[in-house]
């Protein structure tokens, strides 16, 4: 599916998404479940070809027959990482067996919100201008919080730019991909005064310890995305100091039931989380938007309208609405793909039966 513009972060430009869509069958009902690995192994290992792989020779014939979302986990666990795989699975098992039981997924997860505030994620761009008209257009179209992606080479400036032409009251945040290293505490430091709600993952996806060091040379807020994959991962980091805030996408953490241990863990600690995005379709964003509904989500996520993706979803499109996503409220994730989009986007369906 074509992107609406190219996305582009420190380690490269997205301008498409080859999305693999999860369809389990049962004799009561049906449910989607999206991959959000991307097409190369550039923001974590996996990649979408991977994703199926692994779904087809281990993680789909390893479901036990009858399984719920608890017995997928278990089922899946001796398998290693693929986390964006194993989330795929988990969700399509878990809409169809709340769909088969009448209940939403904001019910089932214990969302407490009808609606999430929308954040979006603005990619790098080729100039300050540029980016100062993107921005406009999305405080016009009323995004509560703005995310700019940097690098080295585009940190400081863009940021300043942004601040003296929209304030300092924007709710605005950064997000490095790990394109650093402790070395540039320095630089990382000269953001402190633009009142930045967060950074989020300057440093490499294993350098939780470094992590820990530079918070300690920041005033601002360091937000783990990259680095937390479980909720141990997002113990330790808390215990060490390495974040105060954590970006919490269940793909990267292998499923829902684990993102909401995650949320739960960041509630009991009082640590900030915000529900992290992977340029979902309306499929994986109606599960996303469920889940940002839970009470520990005190941050807006990258939860964006359909059409900053996409021109054409293959759901119903999610819109804004004064600033905030509505958390669906039919049973399962609450959307199905429109056959007829969806037909038109399909390349390839496999049938894997049990
Ligand atoms: O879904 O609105 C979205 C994109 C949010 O910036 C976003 N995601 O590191 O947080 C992140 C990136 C990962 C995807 S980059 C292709
Ligand atoms: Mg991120």
């Amino acid at each position: 599916m074509p992107l609406v513009t190219p996305f582009q972060t420190s380690f490269g430009t997205e301008t498409r998404r080859d999305v693999l869509l999860l369809r389990v069958v049962t004799p009561e009902a049906e449910g989607w479940g999206e991959c959000v690995a991307m097409s190369a192994p550039l923001y974590s290992a996996e990649y979408v070809d991977g994703a199926a792989d692994v779904l087809r020779r281990f993680l789909i014939p390893a479901l036990p027959a009858h399984a719920d979302a608890h017995a997928v986990g278990r089922a899946l666990r001796p398998f290693k990482g693929h986390r964006m795989a194993k989330t795929a699975l988990e969700a399509a098992v878990l809409d169809a067996g709340l769909r088969a039981a009448g209940l939403s997924l904001g019910s089932f997860l214990g969302a407490s919100a009808d609606r999430v505030s929308a954040g979006v994620s603005i990619g790098i761009v080729d100039s300050i201008p540029e980016l100062l008209d993107v921005v406009a257009g999305y405080l016009e179209e009323g995004y509560v919080r703005i995310k700019l992606k940097i690098k080295p080479g585009w940190d400081v400036a863009p940021v300043r730019a942004v601040r003296e032409r929209f304030g300092l009251d924007v709710p605005l945040q950064v997000d490095a991909n790990a394109a650093y290293t402790l070395a540039d505490a320095g630089h990382l430091a000269r953001l402190d005064e633009f009142g930045l709600l967060l950074i989020e993952q300057p440093l490499a996806d294993d350098d939780i310890v470094q992590h820990a060091r530079l918070a300690t040379r920041l005033t601002t807020p360091i937000c783990l995305d990259e680095s937390i994959e479980s909720a141990e991962h997002a113990a330790a980091a808390i215990s060490l100091g390495a974040c105060s805030v954590v970006n919490i996408k269940p793909g990267r953490v292998g499923g829902y039931l684990e993102a909401r241990r995650i949320h739960d863990l960041c509630r009991a600690h009082g640590v900030a989380a915000w529900c992290g995005g992977m340029l979902e379709t309306g499929i994986g964003r109606a599960a996303n938007v469920a889940l940002a509904a839970l009470p520990g989500f005190s941050l807006p996520g990258d939860l964006s309208g359909s059409r900053r993706y996409f021109t054409t979803d293959i759901t119903p499109p999610f819109e804004l609405r004064d600033g905030h996503l509505t958390v669906p409220t039919g049973p399962g994730i609450g959307v199905e793909p429109i056959p007829e989009i969806l037909d038109e986007v399909t390349t390839a369906i496999e049938w894997i039966p049990l």
